[in-house]
């Protein structure tokens, strides 16, 4: 143990913060990585150019072009990652062999077998996304919610066979999966008719949800957004649709903070959801001006998400994952820089003594709230991320940056 470990263990103790607790309750933490920030949200199954009303943005060198490149990539960002990670896989990465191939409508878990195998070596779970963009049957912006039977009846199989694929990742794992279900579908201008729209969708839902599956082994997820690039106007999976869906059919709702209008904020929206739910999941992102899924850093948002569920005493009833993509820097970089800033929040949170606000807030005493609040903000909390770390055997400092810079220079540039 450092003395700068002991010191700052001292200071907490004084506060009533046990730091060994906190470090314990910290690698118990699950953070599930989302696969997709390693190859701008491509996948390995279409060469349809990226949909849905998301964009990457940037050209930068080596990215992952094939499942062993990909694996390779996440291996070196979990070398970085302390604490218990999940991996997050979209359905556009099912690994076909043999010049085999099936459409999104007929994917099966031996699709996913690559994946499984590597999750299993690692001892991590896997969650799962069906992919309802980037492929020739969205029609017009629309899948689930079309009115083109073909092409709804062709979602609602995929919808179908992804409850498969994540009820086999979470058998296989023996971690259950969250199947986390997101749709584009919107309009770029005022629609004639917001409620037909929405009606199919519901249908649609219904249908999937109609797949008999293990509700202790599969979560399912509902995301909701505002709007999509080319889809301004009206989006189909909006906020109160998909937390009264969550609501009627018993299933979880998921709310990413890239997703909602500028200044509302998800930190704000976790305790009420709590009450209400037994679970609810989340996409930890960073939105720019608008929904630009920039990489997670540790800004006052981040922080302020980390504390609601600390302070909700909910780790245990939040799912959490990381959604961004950025194409303009080291992508194992980004994946290390968002997984380690959110852990940096969660440890922050944890080292803060809750009791003694709240109670301070009850008696009126805001002058004490805003006064201890802002001094413990200067309280020695690197120094337990150090400890957390170098227990965990992980770089605690920026030295990652150079071993992922030696491995740009050796294995992406090659590429
Ligand atoms: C899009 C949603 C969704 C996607 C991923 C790739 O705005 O946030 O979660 O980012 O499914
Ligand atoms: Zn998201």
């Amino acid at each position: 143990m450092s003395n700068r470990y002991e010191y700052a263990k001292d200071m907490y103790a004084k506060i009533g913060i046990d730091t060994e607790e906190v470090i314990k309750k910290l690698s118990d933490v699950t953070v599930s990585l989302h696969c997709w920030q390693g190859d701008d949200v491509t996948g390995f199954d279409s060469r349809e150019a990226l949909s849905g009303g998301i964009q990457t943005t940037g050209n930068y060198p080596g990215k992952a072009t094939s499942p062993a490149e990909l694996m390779a990539d996440l291996d070196k960002a979990f070398s970085f990652m302390p604490g218990k990670n999940k991996l997050n896989l979209h359905a556009s990465y099912a690994i076909f062999e043999d010049g085999e191939f099936a459409d999104r409508d007929a994917l099966e878990p031996k699709h996913f077998k690559k994946w499984v195998d590597f999750a299993k070596e690692r001892g991590m779970g896997i969650d799962f996304n069906p992919t309802f963009f980037s492929h020739a049957m969205v029609k017009d912006n629309l899948t689930l919610s079309s009115p083109d039977e073909e092409v709804r009846a062709f979602w609602v199989r995929h919808g179908k066979a992804c409850i498969k694929i994540a009820e086999y990742f979470a058998t296989e794992t023996g971690i259950p999966c969250v199947i986390n279900f997101w749709i584009p579908d919107g309009y770029k201008d005022i629609p004639a008719d917001r409620l037909a729209p929405r009606a199919r969708f519901k249908k649609s839902l219904d249908e999937i949800l109609a797949e008999p599956y293990d509700k202790s082994k599969v979560y399912v997820t509902l995301e909701s957004k505002v709007f999509g690039i080319g889809l301004e106007s009206y989006t189909v999976g909006s906020a109160e649709f998909c937390l009264s869906y969550s609501d009627y059919k018993g299933i979880t709702p998921l709310m990413d903070n890239g997703h909602y209008h500028p200044t509302e904020v998800v930190s704000d929206k976790i305790p009420s959801l709590l009450l209400f739910n037994e679970k609810i999941a989340l996409h930890v992102t960073r939105p720019v001006r608008w929904d630009s899924d920039h990489v997670v850093i540790f800004d006052d948002e981040t922080k302020e998400i980390a504390k609601e569920i600390i302070r909700c005493d909910a780790l245990d009833k939040v799912f959490i994952a990381l959604d961004y993509f950025d194409a303009s820097i080291n992508r194992i970089a980004a994946w290390v820089i968002g997984s380690r800033n959110l852990r940096k929040a969660l440890l922050c949170a944890m080292l803060i003594p809750y009791e003694e606000l709240k109670k301070a807030q009850d008696e009126a005493d805001f002058t004490k709230v805003l006064a201890l609040s802002e001094e413990y903000k200067f309280y020695p909390y690197a120094d337990v991320w150090a400890e957390f770390c170098a227990r965990q055997n992980i770089t605690a400092d920026e030295s990652w940056y150079d071993e992922i810079k030696a491995y740009e220079n050796d294995v992406l540039l090659k590429r």
